[in-house]
C-alpha cells in the first residue's frame, strides 16, 4: 500500500516542530546558566537570516526570563586607531578581576568591507578572550545599519539573560554607528587622543555631547604632556554644552590602555555615574527609551518584511528605482507612481 503523503507530511512538520522546540530550550537554558557556548549559538541564531532560524530567535527571545540584575551597558568608541580594543582589553580585565562578568561586543558595520579587522581584534583581546567570565564576540555588520542595531540589541539582552555584570559595546566612531550604540547603553565613553585634532580624529561635535565621559588615550610615555594639555581643552570644550537633562556633567580624563594607568579612576567615574543617574531616575528612564526604540526597529522591520513579502511591491520598486537611476524619473514623482500603484496592489 502507498503510504498517505500528507501523513508523513504532518508527521514531519510536527519533527520539526519537537526539533525546533527542543533547541530552543536547550539554548534557553544554557543561557540561563551562563554557558558561553549557548550565548555564543543564541547570537548567531539572531545574527542569521535563515527564515528558520529567525522563527527560532524571536521565540528565544520572546522566552528570556526579565533580568535579575540589570547589566551596566557601556558603549566605547572613537576613531580607528585611537586604541579601542587595546583599551577594552585591559578595561576589561580590570573588570574582571574586580569579579565582574563581562560581556564585550564589537561592532563594526563596515567589516562586511574591510575584512580582517575582526580577527585583529580577537587577537588584541587575546588575554581577555582567554577568561572564564568573559566573552567576546563581533556583531556581524549585516545589510543595513539597522540590522547591526537590531542584531546588537538582541545580543545585549542575551547577554544580560547569561548574567553578564557589564556589557562592553566597542563601534567605530566614524559615521552613523556611534548614534545608534548611544541609543542602546546606559553610558557613552569616548576615546580621544592628544594633538591629532578634532577633524583629523573624524570626531564631530555631535558625538562629543553624546560622551557621558571622554578619556585622552594613549596617555603615557613622552605623550603624557600633551595629553594632559588635551585633557584641559576638551574639559573646556564641554563646558559650553550646559546642563543636561539628566545633570551628569560629563568629565574629561587621561588614561592608557596598553600601560592601564588611569583605568581605575576611569572605572570609579564610571560607577558614580550610575549612581547618580540611578538616584534621579534617569537610568530607568534611559532604559525605557531604549525599550521604545527597540520596538521602533522590530515594528519597522516588520513592516517592512511584510511590505516586500508581496512580489508586486518587490516589482514596483525594483521598476522605479530603475528609471531614477536613468534620471527619467525623480523621487517624488516615483514615489507618486508608487502610491498610485499601491492602491491596486497594497
Ligand atoms: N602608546 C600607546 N599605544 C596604544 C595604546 N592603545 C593602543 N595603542 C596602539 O595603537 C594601535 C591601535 O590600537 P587598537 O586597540 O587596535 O585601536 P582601535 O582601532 O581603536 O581598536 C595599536 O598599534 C596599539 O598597540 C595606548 O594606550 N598607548
Ligand atoms: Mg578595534
Amino acid at each position: 500500500m502507498k503510504p498517505d503523503q500528507s501523513n508523513i507530511d504532518r508527521w514531519l512538520a510536527a519533527r520539526k516542530k519537537q526539533r525546533e522546540g527542543r533547541t530552543e530550550s536547550i539554548l534557553l537554558n544554557g543561557l540561563i546558566n551562563g554557558e558561553r557556548t549557548a550565548l555564543g549559538q543564541a547570537i548567531t541564531l539572531i545574527e542569521s537570516s535563515n527564515l528558520t532560524d529567525q522563527k527560532q530567535a524571536q521565540q528565544l527571545l520572546q522566552a528570556l526570563p526579565v533580568a535579575q540584575k540589570l547589566a551596566k551597558r557601556i558603549g566605547i568608541t572613537g576613531v580607528p586607531g585611537v586604541g579601542k580594543s587595546t583599551f577594552i582589553e585591559n578595561f576589561g580585565l580590570l573588570l574582571v578581576e574586580a569579579g565582574y562578568k563581562v560581556a564585550v561586543l564589537a561592532i563594526d558595520p563596515s567589516s562586511s568591507r574591510t575584512g580582517g579587522s575582526i580577527l585583529g581584534d580577537k587577537t588584541r583581546m587575546e588575554r581577555l578572550s582567554q577568561h572564564p567570565n568573559v566573552f567576546i564576540r563581533p556583531t556581524a555588520a549585516g545589510r543595513t545599519l539597522g540590522g547591526v542595531a537590531k542584531n546588537t540589541r538582541e545580543a545585549i539582552a542575551l547577554c544580560e539573560a547569561a548574567g553578564y555584570d557589564i556589557i562592553l559595546i566597542e563601534t567605530v566612531g566614524v559615521g552613523q554607528s556611534e548614534t545608534l550604540v548611544h541609543g542602546m547603553v546606559d553610558c557613552f565613553l569616548l576615546l580621544m587622543l592628544a594633538g591629532a585634532g578634532d577633524e583629523l580624529q573624524g570626531i564631530k561635535r555631535g558625538i562629543m555631547e553624546l560622551a557621558d565621559l571622554i578619556v585622552i588615550n594613549k596617555a603615557d610615555g613622552t605623550n603624557e604632556a600633551a595629553a594632559k594639555a588635551a585633557r584641559a581643552e576638551y574639559a573646556a570644550a564641554i563646558h559650553v554644552f550646559g546642563q543636561r537633562p539628566d545633570y551628569w556633567t560629563p568629565r574629561v580624563l587621561c588614561a592608557s590602555g596598553l600601560t592601564g594607568s588611569g583605568l581605575q579612576s576611569l572605572w570609579e567615574q564610571i560607577e558614580s555615574f550610575f549612581v547618580q543617574l540611578a538616584a534621579n531616575g534617569h537610568l530607568s528612564q534611559k532604559r525605557q527609551e531604549q525599550e521604545l526604540q527597540l520596538f521602533e526597529h522590530l515594528l519597522n522591520d516588520f513592516l517592512q518584511q511584510q511590505f516586500f513579502a508581496n512580489p508586486l511591491n518587490q516589482e514596483k520598486c525594483r521598476a522605479l528605482r530603475k528609471e531614477i537611476t536613468k534620471g527619467q524619473l525623480l523621487a517624488y514623482e516615483a514615489m507618486a507612481a508608487f502610491l498610485g500603484a499601491s492602491s491596486e496592489i497594497n
